[in-house]
C-alpha cells in the first residue's frame, strides 16, 4: 500500500528537532511533496536549520495552510484537543505524528518502550546491549535522536522510547516487542485523568508481537486478554523475576539464571526492574545473552541527568537528576540514596497539574533541606518544615553553597518539567552541573 498516494501538501505543526526531522525526511524521501511548517511560538527552535524552500508560519496559526493540507504531521507538544487541530480533523484531514511516518518507512525490526518512568534507561540499555550482542542497534524517539533521523543510520534493530503523546498520533507501528513499564501520575495538564493517559500508552501494544508488561503494576496490562504477554516483576510471579540462591539474588529469565543483581553497576530496585525488562526485550528481539552482552550489562552505569554525581568535593556530592520530571521519578531517586549528612533537595519547575502530596511522608524520613524554585515551586512549600522559596536554581546554589558541610548531598530531582526556565531537562541538568562546578569549591 502506498500511503503517500495523492498527498501533495503536508503541513508540519511544531518545529524543534522533531519537526525538523519530519521536514528533512520529506525533502529526502518525498521531494515532490510541498512542505509547510506552522509553529505557534514566535521564535521556534531549529528555525535556522529549516531548508530555504520550506515555508514557515510562526507566532500563531495559519488556518488557510492547515486546512489546505492533505496530511498534517503534529509535534508531540501539540495536544490533539487543540481547537485548530480539531477543525482540521473535522475537515477529514489525517493528523499523524513523526512515529507514524517512521512506521510507514521502516523495513527493519523495531522495539518500543513506554511508561511513566524508566523508559529512557530501558531504551538506552537496549541500545548498548543490542550493539554489545553484535546487532547494529539505533535508539531514539522521545530521547536523543528523533525516530525519522534514525533511518539514515541503516541499522538492523531500532529501539524507540515513546511518550503517550507520540502514541496518540501513531496507529500502524509494527513492533517485534513492546514494553509498558509502569503508570504513575504525569501530564495531568494534557489528560482528563489517569485512564485516558493509560489508554494512550496502551496503544503501543496494537501491532506488537510480544507484549512486555509489569506484573507489579496491573495497569500496564492490555484490557482484553492477549496472547504473547511476557511479564517482569520484583514482587509478583513473572516470567522475568529475581530469585534467592545461596545468599545471592539472581536475575532470572524464565528458567535461566542470568546474573546476580549485585553485579550490576546500576543502583536501586527500580533499576533491577528495568534490567529485567531489557532481558525480556532482548529475548523477544532474538538476541542471546552472550558473554560480551553480559559484561556490557554489568558495566552500564546509566544515563546522563539520571542520578549522576557531577561534583564530589570537600565531602559534598552534587547529584544531577534533572530527568526527574514527575513525582514517581523523584521518589525513585530518594529511595536509592545513601546519605551521610544532610540532603539539599532542589524541586520545582512546571508542575503539569500534579499532586505532590505523596512526597511529604518520604520527606519526613530524610535529613532534608528543601529548596523550591521555578514556576510551581510554591506547591512544594507545605511539604517540609525546612522549605525555602527561591526564584531560580542559580539562586538556590548561590545561597546554599556556604551552608554545605562534609557528608552533605545536593540533589536536583525536581519532580517537574523544565520549560518554564530551561529549554528542556537536559539544558536544566547541564546548568546544574555548571553551577556545581562553579560553587563546589567556594
Ligand atoms: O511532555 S513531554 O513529552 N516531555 C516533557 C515532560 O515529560 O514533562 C519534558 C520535560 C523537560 O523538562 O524536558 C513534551 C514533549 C514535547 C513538547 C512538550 C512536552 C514540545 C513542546 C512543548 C512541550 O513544544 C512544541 C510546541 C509546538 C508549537
Amino acid at each position: 500500500m502506498d500511503r503517500w498516494q495523492g498527498i501533495q501538501h503536508v503541513v508540519v505543526v511544531g518545529l524543534g528537532i522533531t519537526g525538523l526531522s519530519v521536514v528533512n525526511y520529506l525533502r529526502k524521501f518525498h521531494p515532490q511533496i510541498e512542505v509547510k511548517v506552522i509553529d505557534t511560538r514566535e521564535n521556534p527552535p531549529s528555525k535556522e536549520q529549516l531548508p530555504a524552500n520550506v515555508a514557515l508560519h510562526s507566532g500563531g496559526w495559519n488556518m488557510d495552510w492547515l486546512l489546505a493540507a492533505d496530511l498534517i504531521v503534529a509535534n508531540p507538544g501539540i495536544a490533539l484537543a487543540t481547537p485548530q487541530v480539531q477543525q482540521a480533523i473535522a475537515a477529514n484531514i489525517p493528523v499523524v505524528g513523526d512515529i507514524e511516518l517512521f512506521a510507514w518507512q521502516v523495513q527493519k525490526p523495531v522495539v518500543a518502550i513506554t511508561g511513566s518512568n524508566g523508559k529512557s534507561t530501558v531504551t538506552d540499555l537496549m541500545g548498548v546491549l543490542g550493539n554489545a550482542g553484535g546487532i547494529k542497534t539505533s535508539i531514539g524517539g522521545n530521547i536523543g535522536v528523533p525516530a525519522l533521523d534514525l533511518l539514515s543510520e541503516d541499522s538492523d534493530l531500532y529501539v524507540l522510547e515513546l511518550s503517550s503523546f507520540q502514541l496518540e498520533t501513531t496507529s500502524s507501528l509494527k513492533l517485534k516487542a513492546a514494553a509498558f513499564l509502569n503508570l504513575s501520575e504525569d501530564h495531568m495538564d494534557r489528560y482528563d485523568g489517569m485512564e485516558s493517559y493509560r489508554q494512550a500508552k496502551l496503544r503501543i501494544f496494537e501491532h506488537a508481537e510480544t507484549l512486555v508488561v509489569n506484573a507489579d503494576d496491573r495497569q500496564t496490562y492490555p484490557d482484553s486478554n492477549i496472547a504473547n504477554l511476557v511479564s517482569f516483576g520484583l514482587d509478583n510471579a513473572a516470567d522475568y523475576y529475581t530469585k534467592e540462591n545461596q545468599g545471592q539474588e539472581w536475575l532470572m529469565a524464565v528458567d535461566e539464571a542470568v546474573l546476580p543483581s549485585e553485579e550490576l553497576s546500576l543502583v536501586g530496585r527500580h533499576n533491577v526492574a528495568n534490567v529485567l525488562t531489557v532481558l525480556a526485550l532482548l529475548k523477544a528481539a532474538g538476541i542471546d545473552y552472550s558473554d560480551s552482552l553480559l559484561s556490557a550489562l554489568k558495566s552500564y552505569t546509566g544515563l546522563t541527568h539520571r542520578c549522576q554525581v557531577v561534583e564530589d568535593k570537600n565531602g559534598v556530592k552534587w547529584v544531577n537528576d534533572s530527568k526527574a520530571t514527575n513525582v514517581a521519578s523523584t521518589l525513585a531517586a530518594l529511595s536509592g540514596l545513601s546519605l551521610e549528612g544532610r540532603l539539599y533537595l532542589m524541586v520545582g519547575g512546571l508542575g503539569k497539574g500534579a499532586d505532590f502530596s505523596s512526597l511529604k511522608p518520604v520527606f519526613a524520613t530524610l535529613p532534608l533541606k528543601l529548596c523550591c524554585f521555578g514556576a510551581d515551586g510554591d506547591q512544594f512549600m507545605p511539604l517540609h518544615s525546612s522549605a525555602r522559596r527561591f526564584e531560580t536554581m542559580e539562586q538556590v546554589v548561590k545561597t546554599i553553597h556556604s551552608e554545605l558541610k562534609q557528608g552533605d548531598m545536593v540533589l536536583l530531582s525536581p519532580a517537574c518539567a523544565s520549560m518554564d526556565q530551561f529549554k528542556n531537562f537536559m539544558d536544566r541538568g547541564e546548568q546544574f552541573a555548571a553551577l556545581a562546578n562553579q560553587f563546589a569549591d567556594k
